[in-house]
Formats: C-alpha cells, structure tokens, sequence
C-alpha cells in the first residue's frame, strides 16, 4: 500500500546560472522538473510511500529522471520508457525577486504513449491518496482521458482524491482550463489551489465566494494558497487561515506549490487537524523559496520540525 501516488509528466529543468532575461543567460544547471513529481519528492523526503505514473523518453535524460526519481524513494514502477517521443525540457528565466519564467520545449511530450487501457488499477486501489494536478490533462487530450481514468478507478475505490489545478496558460487557455478542471471537481476530496487559480476557475475575486462555490462541489478539504499572505482553508465546519513564515531568502518561487502540497498531504494522512496542516505545508513552501530549483529546496521532515521549533537544531 503507497501513502500517495501521481499522475505526471517531469522534464529536464535547465536552471540559469545569472538572473535576467534567457536571451543573456550562458550557461545552465541541468535539474529536474514538474509539479506531479515534486509533491512524490516532497512526501517521500517527509517519509511517505509514494509512487509516479508516467512515461520518459527511451534517452539519456529520461534515465536521468527515472534514476533521480528512484533515488529519492518514489518507486518508478509504473513509469514506461518510449521511443517514440523525447524527454521533455523546460528552460527557466529567474528574475532578482526570485519570480520567473518557464520556456517548455514539451510538445513531443512522451506522455503521448500512455494509453488509458494500461492503466494498473491495483496501483491505483492500493494507494491511500491520487495526486493529480492541471498541468498534465493540458498536456494533450489522451492524457485529460488517462486522467479521467486513473480518478475514476480511484473514486470506485475510496481513494482520496487531491488536485492542486496548477494553471499553466502556456498549456491551455483560460476556457479550457476552467472547463476541464470544473469537470474533475465532484470527484475530487482536496483541492489546493493558488488564489489566482481560484478566480479564473469560480469567477469571483471575493475569497468567501470562492470557498463557497468549491464547497458546491462536494469538496471536503478547500485550500486557498495565497504565497506571502499564507493559506487559509476549510474543512467541514472548520475554517483556518494560517499566515506564511517570513522565508530566510526569496531566490526562485518555483516549487513552493508542490512543497506545500505534500506538507498538506503528509499532515492530512497523519489526521492532523486544517490549522496543523496549514501550518506545517506553509513552512514547507517558504523554505523551498530559498533555495534555486524546483525541488532541491523541499525539505526533509526533521528540517520542518526544526524550523518549526519542534525539534532542536543542532549544526556542528
Ligand atoms: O510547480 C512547479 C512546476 O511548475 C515545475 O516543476 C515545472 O511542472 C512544471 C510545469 O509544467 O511548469
């Protein structure tokens, strides 16, 4: 039995060694990257079972992402290697404030060779939660299909159900997104979703009518993730609004989402309480701030509860 699993394509991230526009950047730092993935990293880096649904290019960087996968303890078992398409890449812009951009070279995506006929349904039945996010039904339409998929083997299942909707306009435009997400949300049981998110998908700016319109669909756990003015969510008749933890340094906000999701994760499969969650999943976000990379900066639980003055820091 996995403590949680997703569905997701990861790419190489080439991270710029300088800020600045790409057009002047050298040289790079050859990462790894993609939201799906990260929350696996980050829940397996807190001690959760965790495994990845996807599919790599047959090449040098696809066995770099299934090793880096493996060495961190998600287990790739259901991860398929393909001929037929390339390893996707990204290339980053960062700015002096830590935000960015992101330049997909991803078209060829080889999630195109997942069929929704070979899904494993035990995988998916054995697993306490399904991870799944917006980035990868924008990625082509097979892909929204195996998702359609692999959620409703989950739901059949009593398999909670978490999406983060992680827009990515680069993907998709905003109809599509908005459209599709809706059509996933009566089967989903946690959403964790950026404030902007939440606007394009329910259409309001007023925070109130946004959990309002979530709650409509049934959804038990709401999250507004709303980076520096923290989180706040709602949880049957609780509600909670946890502010962020002022970060040591802001050098790449990219990660921060996925670092909170699977402190969000980690806290609800331990049956913490919204405002433990909120509070643990905050951390988690602003310590990946501070470090440049998708996921080099999710931390390790000991470091959470160290930041968290749970536990003692000890350096030398
Ligand atoms: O949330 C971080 C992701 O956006 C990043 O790792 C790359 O998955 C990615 C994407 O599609 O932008």
């Amino acid at each position: 039995m996995k403590d949680v699993i997703t569905i997701g394509e990861a790419m190489v991230v080439f991270n710029p060694v300088k800020t600045g526009p790409l057009k002047f950047v050298p040289s790079f730092d050859r990462n790894i990257g993609g939201a799906e993935l990260n929350v696996m990293l980050g829940c397996s880096r807190l001690g959760l079972s965790t495994g990845w649904i996807s599919s790599l290019g047959d090449d040098e960087f696809g066995t770099f992402i299934q090793n880096f996968a493996r060495g961190e303890g998600v287990d790739v078992s259901e991860v398929k290697r393909t001929e037929d398409y390339p390893t996707s890449l990204n290339f980053k812009e960062i700015r002096e404030d830590g935000s960015g951009k992101t330049f997909y070279y991803r078209s060829q995506t080889p999630t195109r060779a997942l069929r929704k006929e070979e899904l494993n349904e035990d995988y998916i039945k054995n697993s306490r939660v399904l991870h799944v996010t917006g980035i990868f039904p924008a990625l082509h339409e097979g892909a929204k299909e195996y998702m359609k998929e692999a959620v409703a083997i989950a739901k059949q299942n009593g398999v909670t159900v978490a999406l983060d909707p992680n827009i990515r306009l680069k993907l998709w435009s905003k109809e599509e997104a908005r459209d599709t997400l809706k059509d996933f949300l009566p089967e989903v049981d946690i959403l964790l979703s950026g404030k902007e998110e939440m606007e394009l998908i329910f259409e309001t700016k007023d925070e109130k009518e946004m959990f309002a319109r979530a709650e409509r669909f049934g959804i038990k756990d709401i999250i507004i993730k709303d980076g520096s003015n923290g989180a706040s969510g709602r949880r049957g008749g609780d509600r909670h609004h946890e502010d962020s933890r002022p970060p040591q340094k802001v050098v790449d906000t990219v990660g921060a989402g996925d670092g909170f999701d699977a402190g969000y994760l980690y806290g609800y499969l331990q049956g913490w309480d919204l405002g433990k969650c909120l509070r643990f999943a905050n951390t988690i976000g602003s310590m990946v701030v501070s470090v440049v990379g998708d996921n080099e900066g999710l931390p390790y639980l000991s470091e959470v509860q160290e930041a968290l003055g749970e536990k003692e820091m000890i350096e030398r």
